[in-house]
């Protein structure tokens, strides 16, 4: 592939590597560059002041790549099918983006360190971009940072990004929410069909994925969920949640999900829904940011006497906390 070139060591490595030079660094992303689509997800994550210019420089390529999440319970197999599916996706002449985000983590840690042992099958592919984020700097956390390390591989020319995110939770269901297809995995005997409905996870999920179909249990779960999906309410022409069944540990059933994200694909460009979820993503990320930002500008605030001023005359009764609200409102010239 030509592609292999872009990988041998060129003249000035290093110089991307360290580049703030925004312009430069999305001009040698777009040929496929690996260390300039590294370096502007690094400049993502730490919340670097150069992320708007990043962000403008981006802006033309939103919405080039399908964008998938897997999500489930830890150890439930979500790395295993995630590699497995890069190389299905690769036989079909994808290139493929891989995030894996851990939201309960502000840094990158050992789980993270599996996925990399799991996915060093498509290490040396330069048709594959893998990386582990964590929120660290970003002040709007995952869930501002990943759809702009989304919109970096789509510069890049992904035409599928896979975005891993472990655990249970809110936040995990904020990150996976910014997919177009989220896929849910769940494993036999965990106990997790039940899980699933307690955090909120059954209304996000496009496919369910009953992995480790290698073990007992998995018709009682894959019985669980139907029977879940057949009690949800749906509208005529709504979209009706896949189950499909793996053993991605031997690269078993990963077809059957590559087929049900497909059809979920169809589904989506023909509702129209494709484009509402990429603009409720959009509403998200807007949001994120601004949030960042003003939760930044309050945190300032407090190191400055307004703040100091107020909560003195909160704390003596001559003012109270919801009007004190609006003048520190008012004052950050919102
Ligand atoms: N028996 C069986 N084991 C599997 C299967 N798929 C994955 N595993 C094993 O389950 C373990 C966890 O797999 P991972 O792919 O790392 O799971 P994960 O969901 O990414 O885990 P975290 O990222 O830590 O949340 C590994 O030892 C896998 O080899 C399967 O279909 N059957
Ligand atoms: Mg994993």
């Amino acid at each position: 592939m030509s592609e292999a070139v872009e990988h041998v060591p060129a003249a000035g490595a290093t110089s991307v590597r360290r580049s703030r030079d925004v312009p430069l660094l999305v001009e040698r992303a777009r040929t496929g560059d690996p260390r300039a689509v590294a370096r502007l997800i690094t400049l993502v994550e730490n919340g670097d002041a150069l992320l708007p210019e990043i962000a403008a420089a981006l802006a033309p390529y939103a919405g080039q790549a399908q964008v998938v999440g897997l999500t489930g319970s830890p150890g439930v197999g979500k790395s295993t099918t995630t590699n497995e599916l890069v190389r299905a996706l690769r036989e079909r002449g994808h290139r493929v983006g891989v995030l894996a985000v851990d939201p309960s983590s502000p840094f990158t840690g050992g789980a993270i360190l599996g996925d990399r042992v799991r996915m060093q099958d498509h290490a040396t592919d330069p048709g594959v971009y893998i990386r582990s984020m964590s929120s660290r700097g970003h002040l709007g956390g995952l869930a501002a940072a990943t759809p702009q390390a989304v919109r970096v591989l789509e510069g890049a020319g992904c035409d599928v990004v896979l975005v891993e995110t472990v655990g249970v939770g809110q936040a995990e269901v904020e990150v996976a929410s910014l997919a177009d297809t989220t896929l849910v995995l769940l494993a036999p005997g965990m106990g997790d069909a039940i899980q699933a409905v307690k955090a909120g996870i059954l209304e996000i999920a496009d496919v369910f994925v009953v992995n480790k179909a290698d073990r007992d249990g998995a018709d009682a779960t894959v019985r669980d969920i139907q029977g879940m999906i057949a009690l949800g309410e749906r509208g005529p022409g709504q979209w009706r949640p896949q189950v499909v069944r793996s053993v991605a540990a031997r690269g078993e059933g990963i077809d059957d999900i590559a087929a049900a994200i497909d059809k979920h694909r169809g589904w989506l460009v023909e509702h129209g829904e494709l484009r509402r979820r990429q603009e409720a993503r959009a509403a998200a990320e807007i949001e994120a940011i601004a949030l960042g930002v003003l939760r930044a500008r309050i945190g300032s605030l407090r190191d400055g006497t307004e703040l100091t001023t107020l909560a003195a005359k909160v704390a003596e009764g001559t003012n109270d906390p919801y009007t004190a609200a609006d003048e520190l409102l008012a004052q950050l010239g919102t």
